[in-house]
């Protein structure tokens, strides 16, 4: 039954989709289906932000396409698009550019921490600027939730910021959006460090599960996991490795982290990993085998993106023509 509601969310299609995308986002979305008006799109303009090879890019695209498809995403109730088909995106960014404020980007903590990697100095403009995108692609739809993972609750609180600011300089435009952020999978850590986030872009592939890792290739990176000191199978803050295997433990079989704690009475971290490593090993074949069988049709996939370009496009177009009036253009 739907709500009449509408949801936006997106992944960008650099390097490997993760566990942390799955949980975080794709599976909520996939869950949540029924009761949305949805437009779930493939950011590649984001994507741009930092430097890709062209083919590359390309390639991921359709990955991703295969992988919400794959995962039970249904093009028919739900808009699949790329961003880049899309022009709408890039002109509203540009309009609300003019609303956003130097300082309130100067203190996005993911600009930070991706321009401190190769140095704030040769940073592109555009990863600066990624936020303001975001924002445009969300607001374009006035969509009333954003399912996203934890790491992108301050970007979303941007986007609610500038919506009420030109609201407010301009007249109502925008729906001001809500983020929907589950507990369970909110914020999926990496393998080898439960202090950083699971990232596609990780120079170090045991830092994550990608979800076309071969099952042998996930329960190896499982079964090297980092591990806390001590033995008991508890999720407390002294214990954050074992906290994040609980949690994706969790996350990929829907059971609450206390009942798998109760589970683990009096056995170690090495009877957890090993059954963890079936349980996302098993969870993820079937995901993995179906977007491998649409990565054969290549043709199919690029049909379904661009139909929902063209139905993305429908419903940007008057967003944007309003907003472009009342800031006095046309
Ligand atoms: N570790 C995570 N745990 C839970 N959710 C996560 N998401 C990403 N990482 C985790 C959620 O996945 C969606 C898409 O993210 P994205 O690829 O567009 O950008 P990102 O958040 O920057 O993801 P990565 O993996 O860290 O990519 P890179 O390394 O390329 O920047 C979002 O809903 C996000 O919350």
């Amino acid at each position: 039954m739907q709500s009449g509601r509408r949801v936006f969310s997106g992944i960008q299609p650099s390097g490997n989709l993760h566990l942390g995308n799955y949980l975080g986002a794709i599976n909520n979305w996939v869950r949540q289906q029924e009761e949305y008006d949805n437009f779930f799109c493939i950011v590649d303009l984001h994507a741009l932000t930092v430097p890709q090879d062209p083919k590359e890019l390309r390639a991921k695209t359709r990955e991703v396409a295969a992988l919400y498809l794959a995962a039970g995403i249904d093009p028919e109730r739900c808009v699949i698009f790329r961003q880049s088909q899309v022009p709408e995106h890039a002109e509203l960014t540009w309009l609300l550019n003019c609303v956003a404020r130097f300082g309130e980007l100067s203190r996005m903590t993911q600009f930070k921490d991706k321009a401190q990697r190769g140095g704030t100095e040769t940073a592109s403009v555009a990863l600066f600027d990624y936020p303001v995108l975001m924002a445009a692609d969300i607001l374009l739809y006035n969509a009333h939730s954003v399912p996203v993972g934890e790491d992108q609750r301050q970007h979303l609180e941007l986007t609610r910021t500038l919506a009420r600011r030109f609201n407010h300089l301009y007249g109502e435009t925008f729906v001001v959006p809500e983020p929907m952020i589950l507990e369970t999978g909110a914020r999926v850590m990496a393998l080898d460090d439960p202090e950083a986030k699971m990232s596609k872009s990780s120079p170090s592939p045991g830092s994550y599960i990608a979800l076309l890792d071969e099952p042998e290739t996930v329960r190896r990176k499982v079964r090297r996991a980092k591990t806390d000191s001590g033995s008991e199978v508890k999720a407390i803050l002294e214990k954050p490795a074992i906290t994040n295997l609980l949690d994706i433990y969790a996350g990929m079989t829907g059971r609450s982290v206390p009942e798998i704690e109760e589970r683990y009475a009096g056995k170690g971290y090495g009877d957890l990993k090993k059954d963890l490593g079936e349980v996302v090993a098993e969870g993820l074949l079937p995901l993995r085998e179906r977007a491998l069988e649409l990565l054969d049709d290549p043709a199919e996939l690029d049909g379904i993106l661009e139909d929902g370009a063209e139905r993305a496009r429908a419903a940007a177009r008057p967003t944007l023509a309003s907003a472009r009036t009342r800031m006095g253009l046309g």
